[in-house]
């Protein structure tokens, strides 16, 4: 139906439509009316949290805005467009995101250069209230478990930013990744109910509501057996999926992209049979399970857990989204064969890959399109991003349980199976083996399974990883058969990236304005061109200009050091006095084997042993001090729930950490912290803290990493392994200014077989730390299984052979830092220089000239 406005009423709209504010007025009206009408509160009663919905309303107003802006120009001239496919969006808060994106890009009225976060600031203090901690009242929009979760929110950062015509389709979880408690020293979850006070940024569209289909049977009409045309799904269970919008407003430019993450809920369709049976509870109760779907986000990195509802969960995205896509294309009147001219479909990791399966299915038995026409369509949209070469990370779905939830998706999956392994086998006739190692059907385990990830490469015109390595790695290992049948053109690689404007802009303002002040450019336009900050690197040996670096440094130290005393209770564990002589030490990431925390935490406790050495062979403090100097070991990140061994390394972390904190005799020269419930707005803290952050995953698991890049970019140098986007971070910055160790991807192999079939010695280093772990009667055995897996178990993570040359950079480490201060500026200023190839603007522009085909649209 038109929802158009008759021409002659389009005047008397366009006369009332509402103003952005801006720096000179509006503000306070705009926030005032708010706090009076859409929160129906007065000054009276009117706290921070109100002050924050208020403000994020208002900010909100001038962003709306923009998006119908956008949404009206790229609907009338109609460009190809994008659509980024996850299942996890992990966007953090978004006020102050806002605020900073919103500068001097017109959007607050038309001057260039206004920043609309200064003088809504200003605003706010005006009407009694202080930005930075009203901002502070914002929860975090945690809809993502770690990388693979924020990297989606950087690309439509990024996306918006570089004016492409994109959206983003997601689920709207209630509950996002839980909140960690540390209790005892033990991660306890819980809940995150997220949404408790509303949520000003989504706009709820009940006008937007799909029927979406589970169970139930395929029905074959004129008794046709072929399965390829003439079929119909006959469904079991309806849910219908309603719309929530969030503006995902660009960096200086009016471009506001969308977000839409679909929210399950009952249909209100009749059940006559319950009805009639008079069961009106139970189809009551069957209804509210419809909510069920996208009540909580799945808390797994790098694992899968193979649920009915996860399965569920992804169909019901997929089918909402697609839905919603084909809708408006059908809306051009063009014909099918220019679907893939206009639309290009990112699937971020398997997660989405029905998508290809749905597409076809709607071609086919809907639109009544041939099916290798429809596959050719199909295969012309969608490209697949590969996150991980892990097996425990590979999706597999068992095929009763898949085709009882979805069983016409089973069938086009054999259908699609079927031909494909007849194209590989006319190319490999003599070749029985590849057949297998291709299919889409695993007949190997107890149940034959549906391979997701080989379904996507089949499905899609592009694969790629995420760092070189790792895009080398999969078509060498997961994907070397497929590199045979399609040639390895097929697979690219997009490094990834991150967006400068909230890692540096928003999470270290005094970093971002120096850089500023030192390339003359004080309107930081360099956010928008990273490579501008190579002139930087003329000022890496100016004596003043690295006390200034310094100074940032340390200021942010401090503020991490005062954060984390609060989170202490109150208890100072990081001696303010001393601030600029102690190395911050980070890791925060998900708690993994292969991120090799364990590894850490042993190479601390061995400090630790060997200070003690030194103090029991009748050293003085001093001297203790020389060879180990001041340092704080800070720990952040949570563990999948059900991951005894990644849980077992934070117990040990708090453990220790109580240890070393309380020993006296050492005095403060080392201190460990874990800092509990690690996520967005937390990193945002942490990150531009660090002097020293750990990337030391064992060679070849970690696809990129991200992390490693925002430390960096902020001024951090880097301890890490020959692994994902270390090594690209190391060409780009060189290879002084990174502290790399430890085995290359190549050996590992060898390395565990040795482990399997000889008994290979632990370095004595090391196995005075897991001894000594085993002898701590205070410890009474806890860690037995973290020693075991090491000493007994085939050590699958290489530990023991990385630990030597661990420790041995690690005293390269505090020579540097403590020696030779003006060295490590000097690397730190040359780094940040050299960091702009990461930022997440390149990996948009590679995406969209080498995969998606896309251009920015213009203003
Ligand atoms: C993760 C990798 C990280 C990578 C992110 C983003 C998954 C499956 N993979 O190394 O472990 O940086 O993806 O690409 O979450």
């Amino acid at each position: 139906i038109d929802a158009s406005i008759p021409l002659r009423s389009r005047e008397l709209w366009e006369k009332n439509s509402i103003q952005k504010f801006n720096e000179e007025n509006g503000f306070a009206k705009k926030f005032v009316g708010h706090v009076e009408t859409s929160l129906a509160r007065s000054m009276y009663n009117c706290d921070e949290l109100a002050a924050y919905e208020a403000t994020s309303l208002s900010v909100r107003d001038n962003l709306l805005i923009d998006w119908n802006r956008t949404q009206q120009k790229i609907t009338t001239r109609e460009p190809k467009r994008v659509y980024y496919l996850s299942l996890e969006f992990l966007m953090g808060r978004a006020l102050d995101n806002a605020l900073i994106n919103m500068s001097s890009n017109g959007k607050c009225g038309d001057r260039e250069g206004g920043t609309s976060r200064e003088f809504v600031k200003k605003g706010l203090d005006d009407l009694g209230f202080n930005l930075e901690t009203v901002l502070k009242r914002e929860p975090d929009a945690g809809l993502g478990n770690g990388g693979l979760g924020r990297l989606a929110a950087c690309f439509v950062d990024s996306m918006a930013t570089k004016n492409i015509p994109a959206w983003g389709y997601g689920l709207r979880y209630e509950y996002g990744i839980f909140a960690q408690k540390i209790i005892n020293g033990y991660q306890v979850e819980t809940p995150d109910y997220w949404l408790n006070s509303g949520n000003p940024w989504e706009i709820e569209r009940t006008e937007i509501q799909v029927p979406i289909t589970f169970y139930g049977y395929v029905d074959r009409a004129n008794g046709d057996t072929t399965t390829l045309s003439a079929s119909q799904w006959v469904g079991g269970e309806r849910v219908l999926a309603v719309a929530h919008d969030f503006p995902v407003p660009g960096f200086k430019t009016n471009t506001v992209n969308n977000l839409r993450l679909w929210k399950a809920k009952p249909t209100t369709e009749f059940d006559f049979a319950k009805f009639n049976s008079g069961d009106y509870k139970n189809s009551v109760d069957q209804q509210q399970r419809a909510e069920s779907i996208t009540a909580v986000l799945y808390p797994n990195d790098n694992f899968t857990e193979g649920k009915e509802l996860r399965l569920k969960q992804q169909y019901f995205w997929c089918a909402a989204s697609l839905h919603d896509i084909v809708r408006r294309f059908k809306k051009s009147k063009r014909p099918w064969r220019e679907f893939p001219d206009k639309i290009a479909i990112q699937l971020n990791d398997t997660h989405p890959t029905l998508a290809i399966v749905e597409l076809q299915r709607i071609l086919v038995d809907l639109e009544k399109l041939d099916w290798h026409e429809a596959w050719d369509i199909v295969t012309h949209t969608f490209a697949y991003t590969n996150h991980t070469v892990m097996q425990e990370a590979l999706e597999k779905w068992p095929i009763n349980l898949f085709g009882n939830l979805l069983p016409r998706h089973l069938e086009i999956i054999f259908d699609v199976n079927w031909f494909f392994l007849q194209e590989v086998h006319k190319k490999f006739p003599k070749d029985t083996e590849i057949l297998r190692n291709v299919s889409i059907i695993e007949e190997t385990s107890p149940e034959r399974q549906v391979r997701m990830a080989f379904l996507a490469v089949i499905g899609s015109h592009h694969v790629n990883g995420v760092a070189e390595l790792h895009s080398q790695l999969i078509r060498t290992t997961i994907f070397k058969d497929f590199a045979k049948v399609f040639g390895n053109k097929k697979f690219t690689n997009v490094t990834n990236g991150i967006t400068p404007r909230r890692w540096l802009k928003q999470a270290n303002p005094k970093l971002a304005a120096l850089i500023g002040e030192a390339i003359s450019d004080p309107e930081q336009n360099y956010l928008l061109n990273m490579s501008k900050l190579t002139t930087l690197a003329e000022k890496a040996s100016d004596y003043e200009f690295q006390i200034k670096w310094n100074s940032v440094k340390e200021q942010n130290k401090l503020r991490l050091a005062d954060y984390i005393k609060e989170l202490n209770g109150g208890v100072e564990v990081i001696n303010r006095e001393h601030i600029r002589n102690t190395l911050f030490d980070i890791q925060v990431k998900r708690m993994h084997e292969y991120k090799r925390q364990q590894m850490n935490i042993f190479g601390v406790i061995y400090r630790y042993f060997c200070m003690k050495d030194m103090l029991n062979a009748g050293k003085t403090i001093e001297e203790v001090a020389v060879k180990y100097p001041r340092k704080v070991s800070i720990f952040g990140g949570k563990s999948a729930a059900g991951y005894y061994m990644a849980k077992l390394v934070i117990r040990l972390i708090n453990s220790v950490a109580e240890v070393i904190n309380t020993d006296r005799d050492i005095q403060d020269l080392l201190k460990v912290f874990f800092i509990p419930d690690y996520n967005v707005s937390k990193a945002e803290i942490i990150i531009p803290a660090s002097d020293l952050s750990e990337h030391i995953s064992t060679a070849g698991t970690e696809g990129s990493g991200t992390s490693n890049m925002k430390f960096v970019m902020n001024g951090g140098l880097i301890i890490g392994t020959v692994d994902g986007a270390n090594i690209e971070i190391t060409r780009e910055i060189g290879e002084d200014n990174i502290f790399l160790f430890g085995h290359l991807s190549e050996s590992v192999e060898d390395l565990r077989f040795k482990h399997q079939y000889n008994h290979v010695p632990l370095p004595s280093s090391l196995e005075r730390v897991l001894n000594g772990l085993d002898d701590f009667t205070e410890f009474k055995g806890e860690f037995k299984p973290l020693t075991d897996s090491i000493k007994h178990q085939g050590d699958y993570y290489i530990v023991s052979d990385d630990f030597d040359s661990y420790i041995a950079t690690h005293h390269l480490v505090d020579e540097t830092f403590h020696h030779s201060k003006h060295e490590w500026i000097k690397k730190s200023i040359l780094s940040v220089a050299n960091i702009g190839f990461f930022s997440s603007d390149r990996c948009i522009d590679e995406y969209a000239s080498t995969i998606w085909n896309v251009e920015p649209l213009s203003s």
